[in-house]
């Protein structure tokens, strides 16, 4: 019997098997570039939104419904981890993202707690209403943020340029930031397996500020526990897709994490990423979000390129090299989806 989610193009791209076309999803699909989600938005803050789950099943389904997008992703942020293990979190428009009380300090670091599950029971809850609401057609793409990322903003108390007091605390006391990343990395297993006991297809594990470290860093800090947890989730047939901005640089040390899917940034032409990295991995990539901002012409052309790179390839999934931008028209976005729905046929 065919399953509508187990045997979607993406299930099967993502397991690197052959597919008429290449799917695709975008990152930040459900989001703030719809003015859908500006009409719910309007109503409630960032964090009631995701932790209402008929709230947050509405904001998954927007793409789905509005542009037919071929993975639907949990309507969530990375950062709620660090706020079930004790930051005080919230969202602000126009400043982003703060913990009010960062960690910085040995003391700071003993108060986390990894006990996180029955905080985070609004996630499992969210993604079987949206489950209900997909019934079947659409997979579900889970997510959380890597140790390292989600660091980052625990440290910083907020977003940051140069990631100075995350990079101070890793140089100057490696000790202190290999306890904070081993908490974070226990309560980011406990939590995506949470995701897949609720029903999730797939899995995202998005290490966004990896670039900022160097090699010996990144493997140190990041590459180690990312490592840990995908050895850790209970994966039977759900694939793992690994992100990180740096992935050009980073690919072949993230392929040793043994992920199903690589998703690679702007910078690196995709299909000589593909080509370092064992065949058993696919790809997932790499538009520049910018192209979504010009002419039709161009993001028609530029689609075609990339797909002209890759298909031959079994294992690509279509998508941007980072998320879409608040300000980017709609309208481009549908059509980018319909260009590669309706134009593209793998070889
Ligand atoms: O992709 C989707 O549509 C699903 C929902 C989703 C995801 C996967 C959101 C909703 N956030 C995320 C992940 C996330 N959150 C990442 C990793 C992906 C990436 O690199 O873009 C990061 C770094 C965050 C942190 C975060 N949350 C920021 C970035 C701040 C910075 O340092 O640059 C911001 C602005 C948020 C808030 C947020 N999360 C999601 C939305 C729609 C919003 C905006 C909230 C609003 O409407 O004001």
């Amino acid at each position: 019997m065919i399953n509508n989610q187990k045997d979607s193009l993406f299930i099967r791209a993502a397991f690197s098997q052959p597919t008429e076309r290449p799917p695709v999803w975008m990152m930040r699909q459900a989001g703030r570039f719809m003015k859908e989600y500006w009409e719910i938005k309007n109503k409630y803050s960032f964090l009631e939104m995701c932790k209402t789950p008929e709230i947050a099943a509405d904001v998954t389904m927007l793409p789905v419904d509005l542009l037919g997008i071929d993975a639907a992703i949990l309507f969530s942020d990375i950062l709620v981890t660090g706020e079930a293990m004790g930051g005080d979190l919230s969202f602000t428009q126009g400043i982003g993202p703060k913990y009010a009380n960062p960690v910085r300090t040995q003391q700071d670091v003993d108060n986390l707690t990894t006990d996180v599950e029955e905080k985070l029971q609004y996630v499992p809850d969210a993604i079987k209403v949206i489950q209900q609401r997909l019934n079947g057609k659409t997979p579900l793409i889970g997510f959380a943020g890597a140790p390292f990322t989600v660091m980052s903003y625990l440290v910083e108390g907020g977003s940051s340029k140069d990631f100075k007091l995350t990079k101070l605390m890793i140089h100057n006391q490696p000790e202190l930031a290999h306890q904070l990343l081993n908490k974070i990395a226990d309560v980011t297993i406990t939590y995506l397996n949470m995701q897949i006991d609720a029903g999730v297809n797939a899995l995202q594990l998005f290490d966004s500020w990896a670039l900022a470290l160097s090699w010996d860093d990144y493997r140190e800090f990041s590459h180690q526990y990312n490592t840990r947890i995908i050895a850790g989730l209970k994966r039977q047939d759900i694939p793992i897709i690994s992100f990180c901005k740096g992935s050009s640089v980073f690919a072949p040390v993230m392929a040793e994490a043994k992920p199903d899917v690589i998703s690679v940034d702007w910078n690196a032409d995709l299909l000589n990423i593909k080509k370092s990295i064992p065949a058993g991995i696919a790809v997932q990539g790499n538009l520049d979000p910018h192209i979504l901002y010009a002419d039709k012409k161009v993001i028609r052309e530029r689609i075609l390129r990339l797909h002209d790179r890759m298909k031959e390839e079994n294992g690509f999934i279509f998508n941007l090299g980072h998320g879409i931008m608040p300000d980017i028209p709609f309208d481009n976005v549908k059509y980018a989806v319909q260009v590669i729905q309706n134009e593209l046929v793998n070889s």
